[in-house]
């Protein structure tokens, strides 16, 4: 019995290296453990083995048991731990896809018309986006009764001390600052956010981004001014658009114009977009006023430069066929996966 007992045990060894499915655990039990399996039958035997023999017969019965039962409940233990601990993860299935996030359209705008400008020449210069009158209006050739200086169209900060601080309404004041601490030439753009005390619509907030440009040295004409911005509308725009420059006013500069190129939606053959013109307005610009220069220390008979602004927002809509201006503040990501 003793030989037969040892055969079993080597047998359970053999078998407790396989118990790693329920299946396997439920075999094992009804073989060896239930009350009709192997080891009761060796209990039952034990009552023939002579009385001398007994102690260490039953000794050896009673270890392989043990180790059956410790096996199995063991192995029990650690199936039952492994299904909680991953629940059914299933490797071959597709891996979720991973959402990278974007650059913001303003942003991808204003990178790509900064890129232009530096590749011409221009360095990149910026300024806070809370001024004074001085900077903001006055050195910048606005009359004491421009209507810029407004309650209605410009935002006042509420000081104790002053009631000329203002949220600027142009990058302009930064080229002030610019012209006031630097000799000629400079030759720079501003980008930067601004501030209008304007209704909000689909074409207009009253806070977007703007970039200006200057450029200040001797001999600085209007052919040159012109040759830069058809260089940059080309670049945004593409190469072989159809152009013009308009007259217009602005204060700061004289002569001044503003730039049309033909509309992106029908071509110059006259839409909604371009309001049945063909034309799509997207800059102002001029040659920067003697004033301007004399109030920030440069002397117009020696210098001369030129100056152009326009809006980042408007290029966007331009650019990406966003038609409502509001989209671009809402950050539903809905329109910002798109780019
Ligand atoms: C524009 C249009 C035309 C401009 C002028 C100046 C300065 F400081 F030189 F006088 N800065 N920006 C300018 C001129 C801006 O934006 C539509």
């Amino acid at each position: 019995m003793i030989e037969q007992l040892e055969t079993l045990s080597k047998e359970l060894d053999a078998e407790i290296g396989m118990l790693t499915t329920e299946k396997a655990l439920e075999e094992f039990r009804l073989k060896h453990l239930v009350k009709k399996g192997t080891l009761q039958q060796f209990v039952e035997q034990l009552r023939e083995v002579p009385k001398a023999d007994k102690p260490q017969v039953g000794k050896l019965l009673n270890s392989v048991r043990a180790k059956a039962e410790q096996a199995w409940t063991q192995a029990k233990e650690l199936l039952e731990q492994q299904a909680q601990s991953s629940p059914s993860i299933d490797v071959t299935l597709p891996a979720r896809k991973m959402r990278r996030g974007t650059v913001h359209p303003i942003n991808a705008t204003l990178e790509r018309a900064l890129g232009v400008f530096k590749t011409l020449g221009f360095a990149v210069a910026e300024g806070p986006d809370i001024e004074d009158d001085a900077h903001c209006f006055s050195m910048l050739n606005f009359a004491d009764d421009h209507p810029a200086r407004d309650m209605q169209d410009t935002f006042f900060v509420a000081s104790e001390h002053s009631s000329d601080i203002v949220l600027r309404t142009h990058t302009s004041s930064v080229q002030v600052r610019l012209m006031t601490n630097q000799k000629p030439p400079i030759r720079a753009v501003m980008p930067g956010r601004v501030y209008r005390n304007e209704a909000v619509s689909a074409r207009s907030l009253a806070e977007f981004h703007q970039v200006e440009g200057l450029y200040i040295d001797k001999n600085v004409t209007f052919a040159q001014l012109k040759g830069t911005l058809v260089e940059f509308a080309r670049a945004m725009y593409g190469k072989d658009l159809k152009y013009r420059f308009r007259p217009s006013y602005f204060p700061f500069t004289e002569p001044s114009a503003e730039m049309d190129i033909t509309c992106y939606l029908c071509k110059g053959a006259g839409c909604r977009v371009c309001k049945f013109t063909g034309w799509l307005e997207i800059l102002g610009c001029g040659m920067v006023h003697p004033n301007v220069l004399r109030n920030c220390g440069i002397d117009p008979e020696e210098y001369s430069g030129y100056a152009f602004g326009f809006g980042i927002e408007r290029v966007t809509l331009l650019t990406t066929g966003i038609d409502d201006i509001r989209l671009l503040y809402e950050n539903d990501v809905r329109v910002l996966r798109q780019f």
